[in-house]
């Protein structure tokens, strides 16, 4: 049973609740001092709960403590939003940590789980209270269980100080047998899961309207997952698999199964798997109040088809709003999803999120077999599934089609007077120009705050994921316009060739061009160089922020933990670049100076997290850039562009580089330890 715990207070881990005796489940009441003694033990400080008026918890208690939770399901969305309201109406931070108690030893756990984060994230009296990692919360959603069973038996057996890391295979779900195993360490990478999982923690789509209504959320919904994609694609062309099948056919077989040899330490029960060639029903399941026909995903289908080819959304008022170069995409986003932003949920429904269901109930429609979803249920795991990305390609293939109604970028638009990039070069240090080196490494992770045994102590997990040598872009600008200029430098990279060792057409290419980073730059007049590392990159987060998990792994100073917990949201950086091949994968490296004029918001991100901004935005703040996310590869060429080259204008480059493997495994780092 995992212990979640309420808080974490910082420096008093060995901390017991005192807890009013009411407050107590009615079957622990009997017992309430013994329970205290138990685990009162080796603690060093009774942190004293105040006794409030405790808010009725009604339906929120449907959801048994034993079932498994998500959010895709609108019954549980319904719930998690009653406690999430009951977390934010609390008076103040002393009422909250009562409430919480109360809660903790009633709710489902991962439901608590969930609306305890998302409250601590959106109060203002808690910004400085730092959110446990949800990979030692719940490891669960992210661990094979062989290995959660040898954590525990370790942890019973062998005294802290002398215990080992536990390794996990890097091959544990299937074999080279089954060709989509290629990409298990892309699927089921923690960081990539984590990530995941911590973005839609950040953009719930249900809750309050102040929780859910961030700038551009709908936008950065479609943009984030369209990253998703094209990452994935380029990954499968590094293995010699072709761009993934978007999932069209509802109604025809799926040839993609997945084993995902997880359990839940909460239900005592494995997440469902999937076999081969399994077909979508229309569900009818009634504990999870909940009857969904394959059709009508179709019907929502064809109706956002129709409002996009025409134009305009209808909204609950019978109105129309036209989808315009600017906000189109974001109400899109907010309504394919959908969001409580969606313009019509009753004409437009649910489409993704249902599909997530409906793919997750493929083994157990009606429930006569009494089973939960599989992993496509949840954020934090649905990643890890093949047919995530059949469902997502889908998904982004509409977003394409609005995109496509869109007027193409002028010359002139794309261009910024007087600035031309005259080289990029990428430089490793003792490595040869432009070329990238990829390999794995292994890298150690605590569950001992997920995992509740006697004695206590840290256990760790050793996980082999890709990883990259650092490098640093040297680009040379020439500034011939009067006087100094700002501009905004974009990096992109793409595979060189399609499939079939062609060279792309800029309509396809166009959608494999992957975001390594976005920063502002000024430029003198003349000859400009500029610098910058791969660690800066404005899509990751430093790997000790994914899995930040011992207090000796946050940033000092109490401002900086307000921005610790929205900044759990970014690519993870030993993802940041694709796995290449052993004998060096072509690509292209593509950079843009654009006009800050036209990037510009103005706002200060001082202080702020902001270095995730790109899939992520920046906490309280405007989306950083005014540009449409994915600029300038959102939209269809100009007459007559047929190759990137063609695309290029004066303040843009494209460079020829190298991905390098190689299949090497370099030594743990200690991660999380003092
Ligand atoms: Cu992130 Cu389908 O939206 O999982």
């Amino acid at each position: 049973r995992p212990k979640e715990p309420v808080f974490m207070v910082k420096g008093k881990e060995n901390s017991v609740f005192d807890v009013p005796q009411e407050y107590l489940d009615d079957k622990y009441k009997p017992i309430g001092a013994q329970i205290v003694n138990r685990f009162g033990e080796d603690a060093n400080e009774k942190i004293p709960v105040s006794r409030i008026s405790l808010p009725p918890l009604g339906d929120i208690l449907e959801l048994k403590r034993n079932e498994n939770f998500s959010l895709f399901l609108p019954k549980h969305r319904r719930i998690a939003g009653k406690l999430i309201d009951i977390f934010l109406g609390m008076r103040n931070v002393d009422e909250l940590l009562s409430c919480a108690v109360y809660a903790r030893d009633r709710v489902n756990p991962y439901l608590f789980n969930y609306c305890l984060s998302v409250a601590l994230l959106h109060r203002p009296d808690t910004q400085d209270i730092d959110l446990p990692s949800f990979i030692s919360s719940f490891p669960d959603k992210y661990l094979d269980s062989q290995v959660i069973g040898e954590v525990r038996e370790q942890a019973t057996i062998v005294p802290d100080g002398s215990r080992t890391p536990i390794e996990i295979p890097k091959d544990y779900t299937a074999s080279d047998l089954e060709e989509e195993h290629r990409l298990a360490y892309f699927r089921e990478d923690l960081g990539i899961n984590l990530h995941h999982w911590h973005w839609h923690l950040v953009y719930p789509f249900e809750a309050a309207r102040a929780v859910v209504d961030k700038n551009r959320r709908g936008e950065l919904f479609y943009y984030m997952h369209q990253q998703i994609i094209a990452r994935y694609n380029f990954e499968r062309l590094c293995n010699d698999l072709k761009r993934v099948d978007r999932l069209v056919e509802l109604k025809e077989p799926i040839k993609e199964a997945y084993f995902p040899k997880l359990d839940s330490l909460v239900s005592s029960r494995a997440w469902p798997s999937r076999v081969t060639n399994q077909t979508l029903s229309n569900i009818r399941r009634e504990t999870d109040q909940i009857t969904q026909d394959v059709d009508d995903v179709i019907r929502w289908r064809d109706r956002i088809l129709e409002a996009i080819h025409t134009g305009s959304v209808r909204n609950e008022q019978g109105q129309t709003i036209p989808l315009t170069e600017n906000e189109g995409i974001d109400i899109l986003g907010n309504m394919i999803e959908s969001s409580i932003l969606s313009p019509n949920r009753a004409l437009y429904g649910d489409m993704h999120n249902m599909g997530h269901v409906l793919i997750s109930y493929i083994h157990d429609p009606d429930h006569r077999h009494l089973e939960t979803f599989g992993v496509m249920g949840d954020s934090a795991t649905a990643m890890r599934d093949p047919i995530f990305y059949r469902w997502h390609a889908f998904i982004d293939y509409i977003f394409q089609q609005f995109k496509n109604t869109l007027p193409t970028y002028t010359p002139q638009e794309l261009d910024f007077s007087g600035v031309t990039v005259q080289d990029v070069e990428i430089q490793t240090q003792n490595g040869k120009p432009n070329q990238i080196n990829t390999f794995w490494q292994q890298s150690d992770v605590d569950l001992s705050r997920g995992m509740d045994f006697q004695p206590r102590g840290s256990v760790f997990v050793r996980f082999t994921h890709l990883q990259h040598r650092n490098f640093t872009y040297k680009i040379n600008v020439n500034n011939n316009g009067n006087g100094n200029k700002q501009g905004t430098c974009r990096i992109f990279i793409a595979p060189k060739f399609d499939e079939r060792g062609n060279p792309w057409t800029y309509r396809d290419h166009k959608n494999m061009f992957v975001e390594l980073d976005k920063f502002a730059v000024n430029l003198k007049q003349g000859k400009n160089t500029i610098t910058r590392s791969s660690t800066e990159s404005s899509v990751t987060i430093p790997f000790e922020r994914t899995f930040r998990n011992l207090d000796n792994q946050r940033p000092t100073g109490g401002d900086n933990l307000a921005q610790f917990n929205f900044c759990g949201c970014g690519w993870p950086q030993h993802m940041l670049i694709p796995k290449g091949k052993a004998d060096g994968f072509p690509c292209q490296l593509f950079v843009m100076i654009s006009d800050y004029e036209g990037d510009k918001i103005n706002q200060t991100t001082e202080g702020a997290c902001n270095d995730a901004g790109s899939y992520c935005g920046i906490k309280d703040k405007l989306y950083p850039d005014r540009r449409s996310m994915g600029y300038p590869f959102d939209r269809l060429p100009r007459q007559g562009v047929d190759t990137i080259q063609q695309f290029l204008t004066g303040n843009m480059r494209v460079r020829d580089v190298s991905i390098q493997f190689e299949n090497r495994t370099f030594r743990p780092r200690e991660v999380g330890r003092n």
